[in-house]
């Protein structure tokens, strides 16, 4: 089954807005496996971020989210990836649609709420960078039958 890596960042986690993010995500029916409150140092959003490291943003995205603990998650259901994406929304909230996390509850794109893995060889290389294998738990909810023909 697919999983993606989300990360509620320092904004989110601030703002009380945790467990929204975390409704949205359970009631469209993707399974939790993997969820830790944590501070993270420069050499993890070095590396998360590495993508990014020639961009004019890095330096104060790195020091955003190292600031302020964040919400490290793994999520996981048949195509998981792109479509928590969709319900975060843009990367810029501001033309993020209404709906998604970021067009709710976002106003600008250096505060904007969450991170997602954009593809699933990302998720995968998130998910290693983020957590140990003992930190995630495969288990079977009860709706299963009624979230899946
Ligand atoms: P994504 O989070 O929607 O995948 P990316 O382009 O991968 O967006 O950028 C990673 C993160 O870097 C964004 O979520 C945002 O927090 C930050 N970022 C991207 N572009 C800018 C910018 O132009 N100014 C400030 N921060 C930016
Ligand atoms: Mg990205």
């Amino acid at each position: 089954m697919e999983r993606t890596f989300l990360m509620i960042k320092p904004d989110g986690v601030q703002r009380g807005l945790v467990g929204e993010v975390i409704r949205r995500l359970e009631a469209k029916g993707f399974m939790l496996v993997g969820l830790k409150l944590m501070s993270v140092s420069q050499e993890l959003a070095e590396q998360h971020y590495d993508v990014h490291k020639d961009k004019g943003f890095f330096k104060g995205l790195v020091e955003f989210i190292t600031s302020s603990p964040v919400v490290a998650m793994v999520w996981e259901g048949d195509g998981v990836v792109a479509s928590a994406r969709k319900i975060i929304g843009a990367t810029n909230p501001l033309t993020a649609d209404p709906g998604t996390i970021r067009g709710d509850f976002g106003l600008s794109i250096g505060r904007n709420l969450i991170h997602g893995s954009d593809a699933v060889e990302t998720a995968n290389r998130e998910i290693a960078l983020w957590f140990s294998e003992d930190e995630l738990t495969s288990w079977k909810p009860a709706a299963t039958p009624w979230l899946y023909e």
